[in-house]
């Protein structure tokens, strides 16, 4: 049972929302470690083809919740408890083989940011602004933004939120390639659940190795993007999903995907 976030499963979409609204859904130890069962939760139930993460109320997160930060025990070290939180976070949510949207639907703030950016399609709303607040109380980013940020947007762009501290707002952030789609709050609702229901139809197998394939070629040679390609078509070449695009293609109807 959580208490701090809500998770749900409607027609094969697992729905992770973040539950602290009178604090901007900042994130205390209890939140992250629920999040990461859920994302491990979602990761394993088969009948779970897409995961949306969003915040309940004006914010999607305001980061890391400072109560908290201020009354931890001297014994745990920052270092520490990035990496037992965040950071396994993070690299859960990149590395899930199944399609990940964040529905940003406010602000994100530091570490709420970085957790924004990990997700594969990023939807803002209007009323979404992004902001590395790290710098504004003496810290340097992390849970990924020195990773994610300058990949997405540019160094350039990247070293001067980074370093201001300043708030970008949705419509910048989607002129600067951080984000998707930004939908007017009104449709925003409607619009993340169209997006999450035609992933939630698509050949599963195949976007979950897409991902892997897109991501280790991030860091990898020309070559070694070949050869991953074609390591992972053999295994998409054989899903069901696969042939069963290629009879719908030649049927000349629409493909019925099951995911598998
Ligand atoms: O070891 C580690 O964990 C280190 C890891 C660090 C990772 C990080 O995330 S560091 C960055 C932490 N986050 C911040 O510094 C952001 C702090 N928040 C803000 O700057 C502002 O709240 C916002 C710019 C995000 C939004 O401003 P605004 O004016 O829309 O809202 P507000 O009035 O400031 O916030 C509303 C309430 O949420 C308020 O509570 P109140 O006064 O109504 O009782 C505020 O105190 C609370 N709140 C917002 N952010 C946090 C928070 N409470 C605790 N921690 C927060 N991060």
């Amino acid at each position: 049972m959580f208490e701090t976030i809500h998770y749900q499963v409607t027609s094969a979409i697992a729905t992770i929302v973040l539950n602290r609204p009178e604090k901007l859904n900042a994130l205390n130890e209890r939140m992250t470690h629920e999040m990461l069962e859920a994302f491990n939760q979602a990761a394993q139930d088969e009948h779970v083809r897409v995961i949306v993460l969003t915040g309940a109320g004006r914010g999607f997160s305001a980061g890391q919740d400072l109560e908290d930060l201020q009354h931890r025990s001297d014994d745990v070290s920052i270092g520490d408890h990035l990496r037992r939180g965040y950071n396994a976070l993070v690299l859960l949510m990149r590395t899930i083989e199944k399609p990940v949207i964040t529905a940003i639907n406010g602000v994100a703030a530091g570490a709420g940011m970085s957790i924004a950016l990990a997700g594969d399609f990023r939807l803002a709303s209007d009323r979404a602004s992004f902001i590395q607040a790290f710098i504004r109380i003496g810290l340097i980013p992390d849970s990924g933004s020195t990773w994610l940020l300058p990949r997405l947007i540019g160094p350039t762009r990247a070293l001067e939120l980074m370093t201001t501290g300043d708030r970008l707002s949705a419509a910048d952030a989607l002129a600067w390639g951080l984000v998707n789609r930004v939908i007017p709050a009104e449709e925003f609702e409607a619009t993340v659940a169209a997006w999450a229901r035609r992933l939630a139809e698509a050949p599963t197998r195949a976007l979950g190795l897409t991902k892997r394939a897109f991501n280790q070629a991030l860091t990898s040679t020309l070559a070694e993007a070949l050869e991953v390609e074609a390591v992972l078509q053999d295994v998409a070449g054989a899903t069901a999903d696969s042939r069963e695009g290629v009879q719908a293609f030649l049927e000349k109807r629409a493909p019925v995907f099951t995911g598998r």
